[in-house]
């Protein structure tokens, strides 16, 4: 069935301006569901506002599900919804920011290095997920080993990776004598635009550093810090936006009322007046970065691993436990907040209460299973950074500690009631080795701490930190995930 919020009999109002407005000057790499809800809603509003020409250009380099959605999206004329769920109601917007939307399987790798080559192109956008960027663990440097970046390095104009794409649509660019464009990453990482700039520069040193050097020279790559809670799209949710809409949006997204996006103002080519529409541009985004990595991104992984365990299948639902709703109110202001040193005015307290509130919408269903994915790639800005500081400085970490053994329980692959379930994880190999070999004790807890691409050596090394996580780790095996968590703040259970 085609579906075309264009012309479909719908219950909300379609973008003013037609398609023909939009000039490509953005690529997006990574068009998934935050995307959808974060950066192409700001240039939808701003298109709304303005006079700006600025279209996205989307391409998807992975996955099945990732060539459907490029196929879904040109079926409704680059359209889609965007649902911003409250606890008092919901608000739902035709988004019309979409340039076009390519995929190799589609467009092969040509039709994306055109896009990426071509002329109006300013910036190039990513939310490629924290694996997307093909580093050592938590490190900024590539890791040459990794298959995309093999393939990238084998077959080096027909780029695997989304790193590879910008390399070669980089030399592109200069054999044409064309200006180079701002690499923009919106993941979660801290120093994002950091890390972007490492892999690039690194995979173009491999293959020619007169390449790189000229990167390096031209290429700038603004650090970001995104927010915005986007579950990914059920079936429920699907029913839920055709009710509302009139009509089926494969393509339709739901997200919380909140946004907020702070940008490094470093763009080589220009850029979109995103001020316009509620961003904010910033000469170091790097507190807000480390601010929200750990008090929202921290908290959201103790409660995923500690809610997955104790039987919470969203994060609202461990709102409503009391023990859990205390201890990551405790673990943001006990323990995140005394790592940050952020600009005057920035009121810390009253952001995590905030950041409580909206987890506890109740209209999302934000999945703990989806948030404790990949946490290999996660940990370490969200719970490990932290430790270190208060290992360093003797002080209490005992939330950030039961969130690193919650993580290291989860991993085993099966519930406290003995149901089996998949660890979705770039190392979930590495894990089910360690699982069979130490399925459980104190061995299972150093043969995870061993893995250097998570634990940094000095953290491995600390008799303190590997008491106090082998004591964490046999209290939640032996009492379970909601004792465990009861026993954090007794005085006030
Ligand atoms: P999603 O699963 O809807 O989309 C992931 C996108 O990344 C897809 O387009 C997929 O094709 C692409 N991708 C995955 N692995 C890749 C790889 N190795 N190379 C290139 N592309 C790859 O997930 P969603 O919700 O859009 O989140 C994506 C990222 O956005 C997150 O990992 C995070 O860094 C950031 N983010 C997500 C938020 C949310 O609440 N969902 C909020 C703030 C940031
Ligand atoms: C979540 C984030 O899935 C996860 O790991 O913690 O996607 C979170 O929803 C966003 O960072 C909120 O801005």
């Amino acid at each position: 069935m085609k579906h075309n919020l264009a012309d479909a009999r719908i219950n909300v109002a379609r973008p003013a301006w037609q398609h023909q407005r939009l000039v490509p000057r953005i690529v997006h790499i990574g068009c998934g569901a935050f995307h959808r809800a974060h950066q192409a809603l700001y240039q939808h509003h701003l298109l709304e506002v303005s006079d700006s020409d600025w279209g996205i250009c989307e391409v998807n380099l992975m996955s099945a599900s990732g060539k459907a959605l490029v196929e879904q999206l040109r079926a409704q004329d680059l359209l889609y919804s965007v649902t911003e769920k409250g606890a008092t109601g919901q608000v739902v917007k035709i988004i019309g920011a979409i340039h076009s939307a390519l995929h190799p399987a589609l467009d092969g790798c040509e039709g994306i290095l055109q896009a990426l080559a071509r002329p109006e192109t300013a910036i190039v956008s990513l939310t490629i997920t924290e694996k997307g960027y093909c580093t050592q663990g938590a490190t900024a440097e590539p890791d040459f080993s990794h298959p995309l970046l093999e393939q990238d390095l084998a077959h080096p104009h027909q780029p695997a990776s989304a790193i590879g794409f910008i390399v070669e649509a980089l030399r592109l660019r200069r054999e044409a004598g064309l200006p180079a464009f701002s690499v923009l990453s919106c993941d979660n990482l801290r120093e994002n635009g950091h890390v972007a700039r490492a892999v690039v520069t690194g995979l173009a040193q491999q293959r020619d550093p007169d390449l790189a050097a000229w990167i390096d020279e031209h290429v700038t790559f603004p650090c970001t810090m995104v927010d915005r809670i986007v579950p990914a799209v059920t079936e429920e949710t699907q029913q839920e936006i055709a009710q509302l809409l009139g009509t089926e949006d494969p393509c339709g997204v739901a997200c919380e009322p909140f946004r907020q996006w702070v940008i490094e103002d470093n763009f080589v080519a220009g850029r979109p007046d995103w001020q316009r529409v509620g961003a904010q541009f910033v000469t170091d985004v790097a507190p807000f970065e480390l601010m929200k990595l750990r008090l929202l991104n921290g908290s959201h992984s103790f409660l995923a691993y500690l809610g997955f365990l104790g039987g919470c299948e969203t994060i609202a639902d461990t709102m409503q436990l009391p023990a859990y709703r205390r201890a990551a109110l405790a673990l943001m202001l006990q323990e995140q907040c005394p790592t940050l040193s952020m600009p005057a005015g920035v009121d810390l307290v009253d952001y995590a209460h905030q950041l409580i509130e909206r987890f506890s919408n109740p209209s999302l269903r934000h999945r703990t299973a989806q948030i404790a994915s990949d946490g290999s790639q996660k940990l370490p800005q969200r719970l490990l950074d932290a430790l270190r500081y208060h290992l360093r400085h003797g002080s209490d970490c005992r939330h950030l500690v039961l969130g690193v053994a919650g993580w290291m329980r989860y991993i085993l692959g099966e519930d406290e009631q003995g149901q089996r379930y998949t660890v979705a994880d770039p190392l979930a190999a590495k894990f089910a080795q360690i699982n069979q070999e130490y399925p459980s004790g104190a061995g299972r807890v150093q043969a995870l701490l061993a893995i250097d691409a998570i634990f940094p050596a000095d953290l491995a090394a600390s008799d303190t930190f590997v008491t106090a996580l082998q004591q964490a780790y046999a209290a939640l095996c032996e009492q379970g995930a909601r004792a465990a968590v009861a026993s954090l703040n007794p005085e006030s259970a």
